[in-house]
């Protein structure tokens, strides 16, 4: 029984659907005590008709302030909220729950508007551990380059902390870069514990993948945020293509921040890692066509900006700006 509980595809979904499951019953079975009780008092308690109304007859008798009554009045919700928090703590403990040494540590990189995912670490099914981590970075690299008039370099945003700070970006040797033209599609494992350390290039973002059932805010600063930045699935537990998106408004084009999580066999996934590691030019559209995957997203589309100069992209136009003049029209005709 879901209850409208939408279908996930990790173990903690499933949890938290338990969850649901078990709340929306015990709040049935409250809602029908209460609807026996309502039904009961308005059917056995009526008034019942005298024919005529006497002063005495206005009102039922007025009973208050029976202390053991409403001691139990107020003990009894008190019980059943401990009740709820307790299983709430219990699921939402278990669905942060980070264990060491996960299978696959991805990095997710979030920026306006798009995403980047790179390998950091994979356990391979021949029992060797492949290492792709390449360096930390900063989002500030570009602008740093530059040197002001009088050739220093330009003064970026550190707030008054160690340069260093700024160093929290992973960059990883295999990466998925999403484009304007290209939906990131991130390649994972079924029935392996992934690990997700998210951090954001520019404002704040969010990772949701719907079918988790789950969502984290993507800060700069991760550290000097207080935000968690790790988390994980236990497993993915179905192959397929599930659509991800950026989760909290960061822009003008937040709503196309959008890309796809293909979940593979291992044995695929092994092979996608072995091609791309041992093929650092190839696109991740060629690395998917190699273990046999459609190359492009299947769950959501790339967002046509138009903004280019190719005519057969623009707008049609409604009309000539440079004359509004009516054909074959004489002013004042029409009076
Ligand atoms: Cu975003």
């Amino acid at each position: 029984m879901r209850f409208g509980w939408p279908e996930g595809v990790t173990p903690e979904a499933e949890e938290m659907r338990h969850l649901w499951t078990w709340s929306v019953i015990a709040a049935l079975l409250m809602g029908v005590i209460v609807w026996a009780l309502t039904f009961w008092t308005i059917s056995f308690h009526r008034r019942k008709g005298t024919g005529k109304l006497s002063q005495e007859d206005e009102f039922p008798r007025q009973t208050a302030y029976n202390v053991p009554l409403e001691l139990t009045y107020t003990a009894i919700p008190f019980v059943i909220i401990a009740v709820l928090f307790y299983f709430t703590i219990i699921v939402q403990n278990s669905v942060e729950t980070k264990k060491a040494d996960p299978a696959v540590v991805v990095d997710v990189t979030a920026f306006q508007w798009n995403w980047k995912f790179g390998y950091r670490t994979v356990d391979m099914g021949d029992g060797s551990k492949y290492n792709g981590f390449e360096r930390n970075g900063s989002p500030y690299e570009i602008q740093r380059a530059e040197l002001n008039e009088e050739g220093e370099e330009k003064p970026l945003p550190a707030n008054g902390r160690d340069d260093d700070i700024r160093n929290y970006l992973k960059f990883d040797r295999i990466e998925t870069v999403g484009t304007s033209d290209e939906i990131p599609v991130l390649v994972l494992p079924v029935g392996e514990r992934i690990e997700f350390e998210q951090a954001s290039a520019d404002v704040i973002h969010s990772f949701w993948v719907p079918e988790f059932l789950f969502k984290r805010d993507v800060m700069p600063f991760p550290k000097q945020n207080h935000t968690d930045n790790r988390w994980q699935v236990s497993s993915i537990d179905k192959t397929g293509a599930f659509v991800g998106r950026c989760a909290e408004m960061c822009g003008t084009y937040h709503s196309m921040m959008n890309f796809e999580v293909r979940a593979v066999t291992k044995e695929k996934f092994d092979s996608y890692i072995t091609y791309r590691a041992s093929n650092p030019n190839a696109t991740n559209a060629q690395a998917l066509q190699s273990i046999c995957e459609t190359p492009v997203s299947v769950t959501t589309h790339p967002f046509d900006t138009r903004r280019d100069n190719d005519a057969s992209s623009a707008p049609k136009t409604n009309g000539d700006t440079s004359n509004t003049s009516l054909p074959g029209c004489t002013v004042g005709a029409l009076q």
